[in-house]
């Protein structure tokens, strides 16, 4: 899974990626993209691998991306504007300033949030309208063109007219033929609202709130957060009242907000936990180890990790009959433990 970081200038997303990614950034790297990968935490692959003590244990990653600024839509050379370097992102965080100080206007976050959802509007609607008046040519011409893609381009401008960003309508932006287009207002938005140290309340900005995924991170004491000593890090949690860091917390309203789960694969090599969407098949899930086990299905032996805990052991889960063979119809849930059967 690979989140963008995105945000009008100086609202705090350097300071926000350093506290998600414990990366810091050198002075003068602005320009750059930085990306790091960021280890999912999951309590139950830390059991899973104290009770299997297998050579190597691999958890989730997540992926971090900062596009260096310099670059925005406005710029002529399209590789290099914002909105191509994010176009692989499966997500966004859209940072909003909400904290004052030296040389700031007092914070603004709902005209700022707005402001940069209006560019991903614009920017998507140009890319519309150049390919509408493309394939309208081309049907003058007499060539061949999908019908279905002119018809949902079309509602999508419509869409987009009436200042409703893509992502609010699914039908439009899970759209199979139009997944090329990586529009930018269709892409999942997680809001974070970067707040002063003192206030860890969400801002009065009901607009925003009641139609979005929000969440609050004081950004710059997360930053000195991640920097900290595990021992540090403690005495600072609880003078700060923060139960759990912006790192886990975010990554945990993404899996949410992309309709993510886990399953795991467990064994004296290797325990591993794997990233998959709610409601994918177990075929898909075996797709996501490797294609050939797709290809090659048969059946998917499931033991849920809970019933791995009642149960203590796999073999005794198997005697209280709590492992289960299952098809390709199989929905796979999170937490369940897979051992996948096929050929190959
Ligand atoms: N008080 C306070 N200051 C912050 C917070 N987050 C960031 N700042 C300060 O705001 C300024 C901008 O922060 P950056 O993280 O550089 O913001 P940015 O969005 O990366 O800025 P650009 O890359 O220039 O667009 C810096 O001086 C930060 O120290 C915060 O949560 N509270
Ligand atoms: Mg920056």
């Amino acid at each position: 899974m690979k989140l963008g970081i995105i945000g009008l200038p100086q609202s705090g997303k350097s300071t926000i990626f350093e506290a998600l990614t414990k990366n810091i950034i050198k002075t003068g790297s602005k320009e750059k993209n930085r990306i790091a990968a960021v280890t999912v935490p999951d309590g139950r692959v830390d059991f899973l691998s104290n009770m299997y003590n297998p050579k190597k244990t691999i958890y989730a990653q997540v992926e971090y991306f900062l596009p260096g600024i310099g670059t925005l839509s406005k710029e002529k050379n399209k590789e290099q504007s914002i909105w191509a370097k994010i176009r692989d992102c499966d997500a966004l965080i859209h940072v909003v300033r909400n904290f004052a100080g030296f040389g700031f206007e007092d914070p603004e976050p709902f005209s700022d949030f707005i402001k940069l959802d209006q560019e991903f509007i614009v920017e998507d609607l140009v890319v519309i309208e150049k390919r509408l008046e493309r394939l309208e040519q081309d049907m003058q011409r007499g060539r061949d063109v999908n019908k279905e893609e002119v018809t949902l381009l079309k509602e999508c401008l419509d869409c987009l007219e009436k200042e409703i960003p893509l992502r609010k309508n699914s039908a439009l932006s899970s759209a199979h033929i139009l997944k090329g287009y990586a529009f930018i207002s269709a892409k999942p938005q997680l809001v974070i609202f970067n707040n002063e140290d003192d206030n860890d309340k969400i801002p009065d900005a009901e607009d925003i709130t009641s139609k979005e995924d929000c969440m609050v991170i004081r950004g710059k004491l997360e930053q000195e957060l991640a920097q900290m000593s595990v021992e540090d890090a403690e005495d600072f949690l609880n003078e700060f009242n923060i139960t759990a860091s912006a790192m886990n917390r975010v990554i945990k309203r993404s899996y949410e907000l992309l309709g993510l789960i886990s399953f795991f694969t467990v064994g004296e090599d290797e325990v591993r936990a794997w990233t998959i969407k709610t409601g994918a098949k177990a075929p898909d899930a075996a797709g996501t180890i490797h294609t050939d086990f797709r290809k090659g299905f048969i059946r998917a032996e499931i033991l849920s990790y809970n019933d791995l805990m009642d149960a203590g052991t796999y073999n005794e889960a198997k005697k209280k009959g709590t492992v289960k063979l299952e098809g390709k119809e199989y929905c796979v849930k999170d937490g369940d433990i897979i051992n996948f059967r096929f050929n190959v």
